[in-house]
């Protein structure tokens, strides 16, 4: 498979760095930065992370993770399974839960102009996602989101529960901040954290 990975590991596309290193695949890597001529050319939207596996270009960090894992076999349930429909249970959840608010959060304080940026909403977000912490670390039993196997899901947690800390979000509380602690220690991650240097 030949692949290229467009945008910087200060975005989502540490998402699928990490994963590319999970899997041990080798990849072509450009620092490129949103809607910059050569994402345009790729994605129309000028969103990154783009992945471009033999030519074709595939858009949206979740995407490209599924796009990956099915491919390989790894760090995902097999489609079709009730394992892989809960495991895609977590998936949205997290998109709908953290991602979203996190996201929305920077938007209103650097991405969206200036005159549309409502500053005060951020309350509200950081409220949420305490709420959604809370909720999750009642029934998070670890090691990973899916008892014993790890997959996409915990790339996606780990990276909004950092994301949350850059972003002055509150505390996610001692269990997910644990797990995220060990997740980042995997020798995966800190190859894809070297890949930014
Ligand atoms: N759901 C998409 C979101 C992609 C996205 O919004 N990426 C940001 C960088 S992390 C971006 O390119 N923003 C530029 C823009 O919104 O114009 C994903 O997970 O890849």
């Amino acid at each position: 498979m030949d692949l290229h990975l467009y945008g910087g590991p200060k975005s989502r596309a540490f998402r699928v760095i990490w994963m590319l290193e999970e899997l041990g695949l080798d990849y072509q890597h450009s620092l490129a930065a949103p809607r910059s001529d050569e994402v345009m050319a790729l994605n129309g939207s000028g969103k990154i992370p783009v992945l471009v596996v033999d030519g074709t270009a595939i858009s949206d960090s979740t995407a490209i993770l599924t796009f990956l894992a099915d491919r390989t076999g790894q760090l995902t349930f097999p489609a079709g399974s009730l394992d892989r429909a809960r495991q895609d249970g977590w998936t949205q959840l997290i998109n709908d839960e953290f991602d979203s608010v996190l996201w929305t959060a920077s938007r209103h304080s650097f991405a969206l102009p200036e005159e549309y940026r409502l500053p005060e909403v951020k309350d509200s977000l950081k409220w949420e996602f305490s709420q959604s912490a809370a909720r999750l670390s009642d029934t998070f039993e670890g090691p990973f989101l899916m008892g014993e196997a790890m997959t996409i899901a915990d790339i996606l947690l780990t990276h909004c529960l950092g994301w949350a800390v850059v972003a002055k979000f509150p505390d996610a509380g001692p269990k997910l901040t644990a797990y995220r602690d060990r997740m980042r220690k995997r020798p995966a991650y800190i190859r894809a954290l070297g890949s930014a240097m």
